[in-house]
C-alpha cells in the first residue's frame, strides 16, 4: 500500500510547482530578478526520496533526502526550458538531472529519473556543475567537474579536478568521453566548450589550477584547442579574462555560461571571487571576446554584474551566486543562477541590454583615485545635463 503522506506531500510539491512567478522590486536596467527560485530541494520528486511502501516505511520517513538544487547548465529544447541541474544529496554527493518549464521562469518539473552517468573513472567520487553546449557538430555536450579523492595525499580530504565530458542529443541516451587532459593544468574546474569550431578544432574555456580549491599560478579563464573531441588534449592554454589584484576576481575566475554570439562578439557570463574576512565571496561578471579570436577579450565592464542579495546571501555556502548557464531565446536572455550552493534562480534581460552593458559600461579603474574620477566624470555629466548646459 503506497503510505497516505504521500498524497500530501504530492499536493504540496503540485502547488510549489504551479506557483507563478513573481518579478523581484530590484532595478538596475540591466536584469529583471523573480521573486522566487525556480528550482530548491523541495522540488526533487518525492519518490525519489522516500521509500512510498507503508510496509517498509511506515512513519513515512525521508530514506535518501536531497539537501540542494543548483549550479545548472541551460538551453532550448523541444520548445522547453532545459536544465541540467546540480542535485546534491543528503550524502553530499552530486548528480544531474533534468528539469524543463515553458516559462523558463517558473513550472520547472523534473523529469522522472536522474542521469546515470557511464562510469568511467573508478575514482571518480563526484560530478557537479555541467555545462551545456549545443555544438555546430550536431551533439549536445555537457562538460562537468569530475572530482576524485588525491590518493598521493595522506590529507583526508585532498581531492583532484577534472573536466569530464558527456554527450548526447536528447539528454535522454548519454555517452561518456574521456575526461579532458590539460597538459600543463594539473587540475581543471569551469570548463565550458565553445559552441563552434575555432579553425577547424573543438575549443574549450578550461580554468588552470595547481590545486583542487585554490587557483595557484592560473592567472584566469583559459582558452585552449583540441582537436579531437573523443580523445581531448589541450596541449597550450592561453589566458582569457585573468585575475586582477583588488578586483571581483582577485582570488579566481571562472567561465560560467556558454558564451553568447552577437554581431558585436561573444558575451560570457563568468564568476569571479574575493577572499574576506568572512571568507570567499562569489559574484557573476561579464566581458566579451572577439569575433574571429574568442580568446581575445574585447569589452570587460568593470565589478559585479550580479552578486546575492536578500535571503540570496545565506546557505550550505553562504554569500555566493555562481552560474553555469544561459538560454537565449529570441532576444531574451535568462540567465540561471544559483545563490549559496543551495537553490537556483533565473534573471532576465535582452540580447541589447547585455551587449549595451559590456560594451558600455565602464572597465574597472583599479584605483580608487582613479575611481573616483570616473564617478566624478559622470556626476558632471550629468550635472550638465541636469542644468540644460
Ligand atoms: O562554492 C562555490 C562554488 O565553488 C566552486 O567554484 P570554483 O571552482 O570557482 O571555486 C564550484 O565547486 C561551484 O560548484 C561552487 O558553486
Amino acid at each position: 500500500m503506497v503510505h497516505p503522506k504521500y498524497f500530501e506531500l504530492e499536493k504540496e510539491q503540485e502547488a510549489l510547482i504551479e506557483r507563478k512567478n513573481e518579478k523581484a522590486p530590484f532595478y538596475n536596467g540591466l536584469f529583471t530578478r523573480y521573486a522566487r527560485p525556480v528550482l530548491t530541494c523541495a522540488h526533487a520528486p518525492i519518490k525519489w526520496r522516500y521509500d512510498l511502501d507503508e510496509s517498509t516505511n511506515p512513519y513515512f520517513i525521508e530514506r535518501l533526502g536531497v539537501n540542494a538544487v543548483f549550479n545548472s547548465g541551460a538551453i532550448m529544447l523541444g520548445g522547453k526550458y532545459t536544465l541540467v541541474a546540480r542535485v546534491e544529496g543528503a550524502d553530499r554527493k552530486s548528480f544531474f538531472a533534468v528539469a524543463q518549464s515553458d516559462s523558463g521562469v517558473d513550472g520547472f518539473r523534473f523529469w522522472d529519473k536522474p542521469i546515470l552517468l557511464p562510469d568511467l573513472y573508478p575514482d571518480e567520487t563526484n560530478v557537479y556543475d555541467m555545462r551545456l553546449t549545443q555544438h555546430e557538430d550536431g551533439y549536445i555536450y555537457g562538460v562537468f567537474c569530475s572530482e576524485s579523492k588525491d590518493r598521493k595525499s595522506s590529507d583526508l580530504s585532498a581531492a583532484t579536478a577534472a573536466a569530464g565530458i558527456v554527450r548526447t542529443k536528447d539528454l535522454v541516451t548519454w555517452e561518456r568521453l574521456p575526461n579532458l587532459v590539460t597538459l600543463r593544468s594539473p587540475q581543471q574546474r569551469n570548463v565550458v566548450l565553445h559552441p563552434e569550431f575555432v579553425g577547424g578544432k573543438y575549443a574549450f574555456y578550461t580554468r588552470p589550477m595547481d590545486d583542487f580549491i585554490e587557483t595557484g599560478s592560473g592567472g584566469g579563464i583559459g582558452f585552449g584547442l583540441c582537436d579531437d573531441i573523443s580523445n581531448a588534449v589541450i596541449d597550450e592554454e592561453k589566458l582569457t579574462s585573468m585575475r586582477k589584484y583588488h578586483t571581483i576576481t582577485e582570488a579566481k575566475n571562472g567561465a560560467g555560461a556558454v558564451p553568447i554570439k552577437t554581431d558585436r562578439g561573444w558575451l560570457h557570463l563568468a564568476h569571479g571571487v574575493r577572499n574576506t574576512a568572512a571568507g570567499l565571496r562569489y559574484v557573476l561578471y561579464a566581458f566579451a571576446t572577439a569575433l574571429d579570436d574568442p580568446s581575445r577579450v574585447i569589452a570587460e565592464p568593470g565589478g559585479l554584474m550580479l552578486g546575492p542579495i536578500g535571503d540570496e546571501r545565506v546557505g550550505d555556502v553562504s554569500n555566493v551566486v555562481f552560474t553555469n548557464g544561459a538560454i537565449v531565446n529570441g532576444n531574451d536572455v535568462y540567465l540561471y543562477y544559483a545563490s549559496s550552493d543551495t537553490r537556483l534562480h533565473v534573471a532576465t534581460t535582452t540580447l541589447e541590454r547585455l551587449t549595451d552593458y559590456v560594451f558600455n559600461t565602464p572597465a574597472d579603474a583599479l584605483r580608487s583615485v582613479l575611481c573616483v574620477r570616473q564617478r566624478i566624470d559622470l556626476i558632471e555629466k550629468n550635472e550638465r545635463l541636469l542644468s540644460g548646459k
